[in-house]
């Protein structure tokens, strides 16, 4: 197979796609693809027409074609997906059932329980017993798409791992890392405690740009303790999930843990969350169970993310989920993404085995790993080929539910932890960065958080931490420059509009793009001159709209030739790679920890100024027009490097005059640098610290115990 590469496209055989639409493209989003296509090749082989065979039947659960009798009586859950414009027939051959088995047993028949009828997904959710639900699907078979089971969803925190316990993960640091910090610690600043998380995100950086200020942060889990003084309680709102489950409750403790992550208040007491002026919008799902811990099914995650989407959110943080893949439930949260640009984001899970957890695992949602205090991944974190993002999740600080002080802070651990982190970095983007087009902007967003993660372990994206540890500040600056506007797919077009084959309009290319059907199907059929494969987008028909401009080459896609455009203005350290009189440990990253502004900011000065005066972080610097040319600009080294990655520390003075690559320096090409176009400062000239070897990228000089003693 020949792929390539560039940002968030791959450059597949003959055509470009998407890097989700890659995932799904190799079976990933669901393991039970390839039970389908086995089912559907043996009706093909097995029975005498096999069009009308193929078409008729549908896929289904495994105890629908194989199960006994004796599991007849037993209760089945499922999804069934109708055909265009059949829902009425579908329910009036569920009626006439339920007609029937009352007039055979009066009082004794059990009635299909319709537990939700989500119309965009075309999907009724039913309860029924199994052999009325197999009657149910051989009487309305000409109105079904799909059967599946309706597979459980819990909370992705193990017991044992909610102790606590610290991680001593070996540290898999080794090739490819230069001077970026990996050691963090909790602060108590003026009487409220900064989570090493909150800091490792970068989220310091960025608060004085965007704090998350009026975007909404869907929390699917177990409510919020909203009588908590550590929130605030005007950016509080949810959902009641019945009379009886009460949004703003949580007796489990979880959901407010996660929800302190992300908006904390900003105060003296308790912590501070990432986004701590974000709105939380909690829908409370898991009710039941010990303290309230339960669980819940895949629709009633369809049916909270409905809630989500209804009150305005632009992200969604699920710290749960379940082993079983359903159609149904990936189709939501593709279209959530797609349609609605709302990012949705959840636990990869706790089990450390490679099995895929879901929703995390589909495509159109983030998946996230755990990592420690030392940017090691998690013990417990699960690895495999979804996991696009790492976040703190080992011990880690957030509200107590109950705790009337706000100062009885909780420890938890899980991949759960991790998550509200990474939604909460997306919340910090989404204010600055959300424009008039929600479904370019959520491209954008999570395309700048993966290419400016820290990357960690094996080099470039891995199973273990994907493309790394999310870096809230990288990712601001990234946008801000306008380098990580990602690409979008040429729209394409079924061609003929609204084509459908030779045996009506029943079979219209939204019915190809169901399972395999393209593939069995694709090629006969036509009708107006074409098959499906022709016509049909989904198919790989259809035509698109303007011609790729990638060459399929491994010539960088983001070229000068793409004129800069003016970013909207940012803040830049002014002079770049500023550090105070006593030494470029003392940079500008130095002084975002903790309170190093306020104890520090007016002496020390070098290089005619105080930290905050050179300082963005400490509220001085310069707001820059700059843009980095060429756009994209990474070093010989690879993407890794690129000019975010000289923004921190003095990787600019260090090594922005060498690894020249497109034609320059990274003093050249990087606003940070000094470089890049219309920039209006001037940079730190500095004589020492050449880079040598190896070894000299790995010393960390982000440590700034001996400065605290000033
Ligand atoms: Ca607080
Ligand atoms: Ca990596």
């Amino acid at each position: 197979m020949l792929y390539c590469i560039f940002g968030d496209f791959i450059f597949l055989n003959t055509q470009y796609v998407s890097f989700s639409d890659y995932k799904s493209l190799r079976g990933n989003d669901g393991n039970d693809k390839s039970a389908v296509e086995e089912v559907r090749r043996e009706l093909v082989l097995k029975e005498g027409d096999p069009k009308t065979n193929g078409k008729d039947d549908f896929s289904k659960p495994g105890w629908a074609t194989n199960g006994s009798e004796a599991q007849d009586d037993e209760e089945g859950r499922v999804f069934i997906q109708y055909k265009p414009n059949a829902k009425g027939g579908l329910k009036k051959d569920m009626d006439d059932l339920d007609a029937e088995d009352e007039a055979a047993s009066p009082g004794q028949s059990k009635k299909f329980d319709v537990k939700y009828e989500f119309d965009d997904l075309e999907t009724y959710v039913i309860i029924a017993p199994k052999g009325k639900l197999k009657r149910l699907m051989n009487r309305s078979k000409n109105n079904i798409v799909l059967v599946e089971d309706d597979p459980i969803r819990e909370l992705v925190v193990d017991p044992l791992v909610m102790e606590g316990t610290l991680e001593n993960a070996e540290d898999s640091y080794d090739s490819n890392h230069r001077n970026l910090q990996t050691s963090f610690t909790d602060q108590l600043i003026s009487g409220q405690w900064r989570p090493y998380g909150v800091s490792m995100v970068q989220a310091p950086q960025v608060w004085p740009y965007s704090t998350g200020a009026g975007v909404k942060v869907c929390v699917i889990d177990s409510g919020i303790y909203r009588a908590s003084p550590d929130f605030v309680t005007a950016n509080l709102s949810g959902d009641d999930t019945s009379t009886s489950i009460l949004w703003y409750q949580d007796t489990c403790k979880h959901g407010t843990h996660c929800s302190g992550t992300i908006a904390g208040k900003n105060d003296s007491i308790g912590v501070v969350g990432v986004a701590y002026n974000a709105k939380i919008h909690s829908i409370r799902v898991f009710s039941s169970g010990t303290n309230g811990c339960g669980w819940s099914y895949a629709s009633g995650l369809i049916g909270a993310s409905n809630l989500c989407k209804a009150a305005g959110a632009k992200v969604i943080s699920m710290s749960l989920g379940g082993g079983g893949a359903s159609t149904t439930e990936s189709n939501q949260f593709q279209s959530l993404y797609t349609n609605d640009g709302i990012l949705s984001v959840a636990a990869a899970g706790n089990s450390a085995n490679s099995e895929y957890l879901y929703p995390a695992s589909y495509p159109s949602v983030m998946s996230v790993a755990a990592v420690d205090s030392n940017s090691n991944i998690a013990s417990f974190s699960q690895f495999n080929d979804q996991v696009d993002i790492a976040a703190p999740g080992v011990s880690t600080k957030s509200v107590n539910s109950g705790d009337t002080t706000g100062n009885n802070v909780l420890t938890y651990s899980g991949t759960s932890m991790a998550t509200p982190h990474v939604a909460a970095v997306a919340a910090l983007l989404f204010e600055k960065f959300s424009t008039s087009n929600p479904k370019q902007d959520v491209i954008n967003i999570r395309n700048a958080m993966q290419v400016t993660a820290q990357d960690r372990g094996a080099a470039g994206r891995d199973n273990q931490f994907g493309y790394g540890i999310v870096k809230a500040w990288n990712a601001y600056q990234c946008l801000s420059s306008g380098s990580c506007v990602a690409d979008v797919p040429p729209p394409c077009t079924d061609n003929p509009v609204g084509w459908y084959d030779i045996d009506g309009p029943t079979y219209s290319c939204a019915w190809y793009a169901q399972g395999s059907n393209c593939a069995t199907f694709g090629n006969s059929y036509a009708n107006f001159g074409k098959t499906a494969n022709q016509a049909c987008c989904v198919c790989g028909g259809g035509v698109t709209g303007p011609a790729p401009t990638k060459s399929p080459t491994s010539t960088p896609s983001r070229s000068p030739s793409k004129s800069p455009t003016k970013s909207p203005g940012v803040c830049v350290d002014n002079p770049q790679g500023w550090y105070d009189i006593d030494g470029p440990t003392y940079s500008c990253p130095w002084y975002a920890q903790g309170s190093n502004c306020a104890t520090y900011g007016n002496s020390y000065a070098n290089f005619g100024k105080t930290a905050n005066q050179a300082c963005c972080v400490c509220g001085g610097g310069i707001v820059s027009t700059c843009t980095d040319n060429p756009v994209g600009w990474y070093d010989i080294d690879g993407p890794t490097y690129s000019c975010s990655w000289y923004a921190q520390g003095s990787n600019c003075a260090s090594f922005g005059n060498s690894y020249a690559n497109f034609g320059k320096t990274a003093n050249q090409a990087c606003c940070v640098c000094g470089g890049g176009s219309l920039y209006a400062g001037i940079s730190v000239q500095s004589g020492g610290n050449q880079k040598k070897t190896g070894e000299d990228k790995k010393q960390n000089n982000g440590n700034g115990n001996t400065k605290g003693l000033k």
